[in-house]
């Protein structure tokens, strides 16, 4: 998992915090600061085929050099002896990369600690073993593209056949 700070909205660091499981971290890194203070982002992802990083929100980031797509060839990633944690500062302007075990059934919360961002969006759920565990989920919760509407001023989730017949 790439976890970044980069693009038109990155303006700060980010501190995540996954439950249920503690990650390995695999890779860290920062900007540049020059000498008057500036900082330069890293170019290792590119946010964008059309916008250049400082201009795209970088919703489709990839790894500038298409090879890092097997991870064993990203330069600097540290398999053998990974420092585990479960919170990590993602740098303003840089990236890091965790791992997990994915051997915990559960819906566990993956969330920037900073509330205002969390609540903001900067959330998520990871679906873990799935099939093992979908009886316990709450009727009735949003997953992603349930919108909610709002009847008679009570904020309700859609039905799956309303879903259904809007194409969610
Ligand atoms: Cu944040």
């Amino acid at each position: 998992m790439v976890l970044l700070s980069l693009g038109q909205g990155a303006t700060i660091a980010h501190p995540i915090h996954m439950h249920g499981h503690t990650f390995e971290v695999l890779k860290m890194v920062f900007p540049e600061v020059t000498n008057n203070g500036k900082f330069v982002f890293t170019e290792d992802i590119k946010c964008s085929d059309t916008h250049s990083n400082k201009q795209s929100q970088c919703n489709h980031a990839k790894w500038r050099n298409a090879s890092w797509n097997n991870y064993n060839n990203i330069p600097g990633i540290n398999l053998i002896n990974s420092v585990r944690k479960d919170s990590i500062v993602v740098p303003y302007g840089g990236y890091v990369i965790i791992r997990i075990v994915a051997s915990n059934p559960g819906m566990w919360f993956l969330h920037c600690h900073i509330d205002k961002h969390m609540v903001e969006g900067m959330a998520l759920m990871l679906n873990e073993a799935w099939e093992h565990q979908k009886r316990y989920i709450p009727k009735g919760l949003p997953t992603c593209h349930s919108y909610l509407k709002t009847r008679s001023g009570v904020v309700s989730e859609l039905s799956e056949e309303e879903n259904r017949s809007k194409g969610m």
